[in-house]
């Protein structure tokens, strides 16, 4: 594989249906207006901004799923991400996609699956292991993306025709998964997944634990799934679910400052940033404390937060 590592091709994946709030479909925008791409282009990036991929205008009406929420609808879209993931692995730039909420990564990284194969490894970054296989009309697709690309799930679903590659389950490992099912305990111990939970993380020391990562990696292309929910909450309460005892800021910013200078990450999800669940811009009269300008990032906590953490994958020291 080979990737030039001054371009990025990125887009918004501006996406609620895997889950039931609204409001993650708002981060894309949020975070454009906050400052993203002229931090990156600080950063020294050649950008390629492909816009958002706007999850609404895909509905399907009067559409009721066995399988999961808005199935089609999610499917369609995905097949639109995976296009666009694909279509800038090609081109060897770093795939930026702005979710969104979680079940927007199954088309990211089938995209980089068609382009690197089963050389590319996935670091999965979040309080949730995302691999739950189990189907019906009130499930939700933000915690099965994995499922779907070990190939757990066996039914064609209307809309995921496009969906061919699996992800080895031996190509990924977790960072700070807390809250796990049943199942997903079962298929990570069965499938001898590495994962590193907050214990692993507080016994290794995060840099003992990305010194691991990086060395089982070594010599691959790395794609590197980050849900904000993985921090914790004091840090980033702009998400759907709140899981207490998260990663820290500089354990979140470590890890992906040690992925970017490994010189191996070749892709990054952020996902699950909500807007709607914070104070906005419009009130830091009155809510000070929610709102932050990082020379010139602007935004909610979250936000901005989340316009950093891109930075920190994309070299920022
Ligand atoms: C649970 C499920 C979940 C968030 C994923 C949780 C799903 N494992 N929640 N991401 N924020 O329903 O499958
Ligand atoms: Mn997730
Ligand atoms: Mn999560
Ligand atoms: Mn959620």
């Amino acid at each position: 594989w080979k990737f030039v590592r001054n371009a990025v091709g990125l887009f918004g994946s501006a996406v609620h249906e895997g889950q039931t709030k609204t409001g993650t479909e708002l981060a894309p925008r949020a975070l454009r207006e906050g400052g993203l791409i002229s931090a990156l282009y600080n950063l020294g990036w050649e950008i390629n901004d492909m816009g958002d991929i706007q999850g609404k205008n895909y509905r399907i009406h009067n559409h009721k799923s066995q399988y999961f929420r808005n199935s089609q609808q999610v499917g369609i879209i995905n097949g639109e991400i995976n296009k666009r993931s694909f279509e800038i692995a090609k081109q060897n730039k770093f795939m930026l996609n702005i979710g969104g909420d979680h079940g927007v990564a199954s088309g990211s990284i089938h995209g980089l699956l068609q382009h690197y194969g089963d050389e590319l490894r996935v670091v999965w970054v979040d309080a949730h292991a995302d691999c739950n296989y189990e189907l019906g009309p009130n499930r939700n697709y933000h915690g099965m993306p994995l499922a779907h690309l070990y190939g757990s799930i066996h039914e064609p679903i209307k809309g995921f025709e496009w969906l061919k590659h699996r992800l080895d389950p031996k190509n990924i490992t977790y960072i700070a998964i807390r809250d796990i099912d049943p199942m997903e305990r079962e298929f990570i111990r069965e499938q001898k997944i590495v994962y590193y939970g907050m214990d692993e993380i507080i016994e290794l020391g995060i840099g003992q634990v990305m010194n691991r990562i990086l060395k089982q990696f070594e010599g691959k292309p790395i794609h590197v799934s980050f849900d904000v929910d993985s921090i914790d909450p004091e840090f980033a309460h702009g998400t759907g679910t709140l899981v207490d005892g998260g990663i820290s800021y500089r354990e979140a910013h470590y890890l992906l400052r040690k992925l970017a200078s490994s010189r191996q990450l070749v892709g990054m999800d952020l996902v699950e940033i909500n807007p709607q669940l914070e104070k906005t811009p419009e009130f830091r009269e009155e809510f000070f404390g929610d709102f932050q300008q990082i020379g010139r990032i602007q935004g909610t906590q979250t936000v901005a937060l989340g316009i950093e953490l891109i930075a920190s994958a994309l070299g920022r020291t």
